[in-house]
C-alpha cells in the first residue's frame, strides 16, 4: 500500500526530528507571545513526585513565589516535617532540613537562634505532623512567641501512610481507620487549628486558605507574603493553614476532591484571617 505523503512535514536539518509546517508555525507564534505565567525562579525543573491531584505541589509553588516577590531566597531556611507535605523542600532552591515527625518547630527554633535571628525560617508540616505528633511542639513554638513561619497544610488526613484519620478529618469522614466514618465518641472533633493557634498571645499572624480556584491561590500567596513579612519584622509567630487535596485519601478523582474541599471542608474551615498584630506585648 502507497503511503500518503503530508505535504507539510519536514524533517529538521540537524535534529532528523519530523516535525509539521502547521504546527511549527503554531510554536514561533507562541515564542513570540509573552510569557505571564512560568516557574518561580525559586524552584528547581524537576518533575512532580505526588499523586495526580495533590495540591502540596501547589502550596510549594506559592511558597516559591512569595520567596521570589519579598527577594528573600539567599536569606531562607526551610524545615520539613514527615509526610507527603514535606517531599517539595528539595523543589526548592534554598536551604532545607527535614525533621523528625511533629518536631519541626524546634528545629526551626534551634536555626533561627544559633543564627542569632537572621535567617528566615519557616516550617512545612501536614495535619498528622502538626495536628497529631507535634501538636505540644507547636503550641510550646507559638506560646514562646518565637519568629517563625510555619505553613500548615491541612489534606484531612494521613496521605503518606495509606489515608489514616488525623485531627483535622471530619466528622462522619470515611478513612481507613475509621471505616464508619470518624465518630466524635472515641474520634473526638475536627482541630481548627489556624483559631486554636490564633488564641495565643505569641501568635502575630494566623490565617487558613485554600487553593480551588486561582483567585483563592492569589489571596494564598498574599497571605504567605503577610506571614513572612511578621518574621522579617520579627513580630512573632506567623501561620498559614492551607486546605490540600489529598485524592488518595478522600476516595475521589482529582476534581471530585476539589469539589469535597468546596462542599465539606470550607463549611468545617472557614477562610480568614484570625489575628493579626504588629506587635505582642
Ligand atoms: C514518630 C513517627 N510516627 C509515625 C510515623 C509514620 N508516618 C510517616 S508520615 C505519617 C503521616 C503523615 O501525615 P501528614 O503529616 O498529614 O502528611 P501528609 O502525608 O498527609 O501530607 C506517619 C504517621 C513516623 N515517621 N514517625
Ligand atoms: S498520598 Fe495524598 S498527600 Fe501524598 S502525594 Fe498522594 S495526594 Fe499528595
Ligand atoms: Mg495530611
Amino acid at each position: 500500500m502507497k503511503r500518503k505523503v503530508d505535504e507539510n512535514v519536514k524533517r529538521e536539518p540537524f535534529s532528523g526530528r519530523i516535525i509539521s509546517s502547521t504546527i511549527k508555525e503554531n510554536i514561533d507564534e507562541k515564542v513570540e507571545r509573552e510569557i505571564v505565567y512560568s516557574r518561580p525562579e525559586c524552584m528547581h525543573d524537576l518533575p512532580t513526585i505526588l499523586c495526580p491531584g495533590c495540591q502540596h505541589g501547589l502550596i510549594y509553588r506559592l511558597i516559591g513565589e512569595a520567596i521570589d516577590e519579598l527577594k528573600i531566597r539567599g536569606h531562607c531556611i526551610g524545615v520539613g516535617g514527615v509526610g507527603c507535605h514535606a517531599m517539595g523542600m528539595g523543589m526548592l532552591k534554598i536551604d532545607a532540613i527535614m525533621a523528625l515527625h511533629g518536631r519541626a518547630p524546634e528545629v526551626a527554633t534551634g536555626i533561627k537562634r544559633s543564627l542569632h535571628g537572621k535567617p528566615i525560617v519557616f516550617t512545612v508540616q501536614g495535619d498528622g505532623d502538626l495536628a497529631a505528633i507535634g501538636m505540644g511542639d507547636m503550641i510550646n513554638a507559638v506560646n514562646r512567641g518565637e519568629k517563625l513561619t510555619t505553613i500548615f497544610c491541612n489534606n484531612a488526613g494521613y496521605g503518606t501512610t495509606g489515608g489514616q484519620m488525623a485531627p483535622t478529618t471530619l466528622l462522619d469522614q470515611v478513612t481507613t481507620t475509621t471505616p464508619e466514618g470518624r465518630q466524635p465518641q472515641g474520634f473526638g472533633y475536627p482541630i481548627h487549628v489556624a483559631e486554636l493557634l490564633a488564641t495565643m498571645t505569641g501568635m502575630a499572624f494566623s490565617a487558613r486558605c485554600a487553593l480551588t480556584s486561582p483567585a483563592q491561590f492569589n489571596q494564598a500567596l498574599k497571605t504567605v507574603k503577610t506571614a513572612f513579612q511578621k518574621q522579617i519584622d520579627g513580630v512573632g509567630y506567623s501561620f498559614v493553614e492551607i486546605l490540600s487535596a489529598c485524592p488518595p485519601t478522600f476516595k475521589k478523582t482529582p476534581l471530585e476532591s476539589i469539589k469535597w474541599i468546596m462542599s465539606h471542608m470550607l463549611e468545617e474551615y472557614p477562610l480568614g484571617i484570625f489575628k493579626d498584630v504588629d506587635k505582642i506585648p
